[in-house]
């Protein structure tokens, strides 16, 4: 195993590949926010940069999760990335909570983080006004996390939503305040944003950003939603009065709708809204809610498939978890001795 971690350490050097890091968290069932924000760009990127790829699970712990639950959907959202297309020859695939220096790195990051910075995350805002006074100390944590994930493995770029900017940047300054109190330590990763996609809306309020957490079903597509449901969802989603397929911010559902069609076909805005001229808005659903089951179907036969053989699911994370740790030890060991932490005598 060592020669073989060795081995692709020197692959890897030699091709000299800037670092990725991303994740999804399995706290719900993933929605085609997650795939157009995320999975469908880690794809494109897994070829000219060396990827780590996680099931954030501790951070879905953040909000209460019910253990049967949550491990279905660990390896579902698992089996979701191999089948969208991340390769796990080429990529590093694996779980959080297997590599423990996510959670050793979150504590001493705890330490040089500031209450009031973690307060002002809009995340946190929203979630906690949503759970009131039950809102949990990991919620208000989850942005220290998220930046030991990325910390650890020296992260060049991190391909999210636009909706985790904010966190990034939290990272970014964790990240500088760590250096500059000590020495250079940590790379200093930079967000990558898609062009496309950045932001899918909910397609019942089109106002905010399309969410699995949301009580909803209507408001969200799923990554595993049957093509029936897809049509119906997309047929339900709030447009307007105006009967106008146009590209504007007071039509934020056809907005929204048209960033998806184009996300998904190429096809320009300019020839969509030329293509759907005097049309109303039924044909115009009707071809997004075929683009989403064109885009989607293969990949949910290949996650159909994938969920069953539990075996070759487990051999990719723990290929995975041992890779991650290799360079995720290494970072930590450094932050402890910088820190004034004793060394773990052999
Ligand atoms: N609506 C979205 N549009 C574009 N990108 C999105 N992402 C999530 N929703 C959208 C991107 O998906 C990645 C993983 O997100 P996550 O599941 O770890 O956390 P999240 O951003 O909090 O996603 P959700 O669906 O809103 O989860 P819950 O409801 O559990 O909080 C990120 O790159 C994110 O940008």
């Amino acid at each position: 195993m060592v020669e073989k971690l060795e081995q692709n350490k020197v692959e890897k050097l030699e091709q000299n590949k800037k670092v990725i890091f991303s994740g999804i968290q399995p706290s719900g069932e993933l929605t085609l926010g997650n795939y157009l924000g995320a999975l469908k760009n880690w794809v494109k990127l897994q070829h000219e940069y060396d990827c780590y790829f996680c099931v954030v699970d501790l951070h879905a712990i953040t909000v209460k999760q019910e253990p049967k639950d949550l491990r279905r959907r660990t390896l579902e959202v698992m089996a979701i990335y191999i089948a969208a297309g991340i390769d796990p020859e080429k990529s590093t695939i694996f779980i959080q909570s297997h590599v423990a220096e996510h959670t050793e790195l979150a504590w001493l990051l705890n330490c040089y983080s500031y209450v009031g910075e973690l307060n002002r995350m809009t995340q946190f805002k929203d979630k906690s006004s949503k759970y009131g006074s039950s809102v949990s100390a990991g919620l208000l944590n989850y942005p220290v996390l998220m930046a030991a994930d990325i910390l650890l493995y020296q992260t060049d770029l991190v391909p999210v939503g636009i909706d985790q900017k904010q966190h990034l940047e939290l990272t970014r300054d964790l990240a500088e305040r760590f250096n500059n109190a000590y020495s250079p330590t940590f790379k200093i990763p930079e967000p990558y944003i898609p062009e496309k996609g950045a932001k899918i809306m909910s397609l019942q309020e089109p106002e905010k950003k399309m969410s699995k957490s949301s009580d909803n079903p209507n408001s969200f597509i799923l990554i595993m939603d049957p093509p029936e449901v897809i049509r119906k969802k997309i047929s339900r989603a709030v447009t307007d009065s105006l009967g106008i397929v146009k590209y504007s911010d007071n039509q934020p559902g056809v907005k929204n709708l048209m960033i998806i069609l184009n996300t998904l076909t190429g096809e320009s805005i300019e020839a969509i809204e030329k293509k759907y001229e005097g049309q109303g808005y039924a044909k115009f659903k009707e071809d997004v809610a075929e683009a989403i089951v064109n885009e989607l179907k293969p990949i949910q036969d290949k996650v159909k498939n994938l969920t069953t053989d539990k075996a070759y699911l487990e051999s990719i994370y723990k290929e995975g978890a041992k890779r991650a740790s290799y360079i995720a030890n290494k970072t930590l060991r450094k932050v402890q001795k910088k820190i004034g932490f004793i060394p773990v005598s052999k």
